[in-house]
């Protein structure tokens, strides 16, 4: 008898910053293992392309447009996909990248990268705990970064925001976990997407990461579903506050 640990049959996701990219792969790792994914998203026409595509794959998804980091667009977003179905799993994906030193850094930059990467999760995750915490049960996912451990030159705003979004995991899981919900942190090291289009394009960068990292390669997007569907599984059931980084090793070996 196979064993369903990993099912996510029955289960329903969110995932913010879902229309493409990291957020798309993790949606669609999901839906591969059984969950119903609600795709959120500014860009109508892209999440509108993004659940065709799920759904001409056979999955069951659908669509959320809101700002993450507006609240009352929050608000307003969660209540439509709560009149929707029952809601299982959060993965706060969304998530921007901005590159300048810091002596040039603007006060709109750096707000725009920690309200986006760090405040949304905070707003979104508040607005769908209760209806976790009433049903006593529940998955947080917050996307997190090796930048949530190490520093790396012109990306302070982004260093700082997935540094706090590690420590909000932390006060999540210390509010909400006695309450039935497991909040954990996926890390990503390197990915080829399109936040790293600039990378991408620096011949001398992509080597700098491959040399840097252990595995000797960027990482593919499908690589990070498993760590996904742990954590949106029966599997992680007593796994709480903690980081999967899934970097080839970036972290681990100087
Ligand atoms: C950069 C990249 C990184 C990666 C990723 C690594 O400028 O170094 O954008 O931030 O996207 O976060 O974990």
């Amino acid at each position: 008898m196979i064993s369903s640990l990993f099912d996510l049959s029955g289960q329903r996701a969110l995932i913010t910053g879902g229309g493409g990219g990291l957020g798309l792969a993790l949606a669609r790792g999901l839906a591969q293992h059984g969950a119903a994914v609600v795709l959120n998203g500014r860009d109508i026409g892209k999440l509108d392309a993004a659940v065709q595509g799920l759904r001409d794959e056979g999955f069951e998804a659908s669509a959320a447009p809101f700002n993450v980091t507006d609240e009352a667009a929050v608000r307003a977003g969660i209540a439509d996909v709560l009149a929707g179905g029952e809601l299982h799993i959060l993965i706060n994906n969304a998530g921007i990248q901005r590159r300048a030193p810091l002596t040039e850094l603007t006060l709109d930059l750096w707000n725009e990268v920690l309200t986006t990467n760090l405040t949304a999760a905070l707003l979104v995750s508040r607005e769908v705990a209760p209806h976790f915490l009433a049903r006593g049960s529940g998955k947080v996912i917050n996307i997190l970064s090796v930048m949530s451990e190490v520093g790396r030159r012109t990306i302070a705003p982004y260093t700082a925001a997935k540094s706090g979004l590690k420590g909000l995991t932390r006060a999540m899981c210390a509010e909400w976990a006695e309450g039935g919900i497991q909040v954990n942190g996926i890390g990503p090291g390197y990915f080829a997407t399109a936040m790293n289009a600039a990378l991408l394009a620096d011949g001398a960068f992509t080597t700098w990461v491959s040399g840097r990292t252990p595995a000797g390669r960027w990482g593919n997007l499908e690589e990070l579903v498993g760590a996904a569907v742990f954590l949106s599984s029966r599997a992680s059931s007593y796994v709480n506050g903690q980081v999967i980084y899934v970097d080839g090793g970036m972290l681990s070996v100087l």
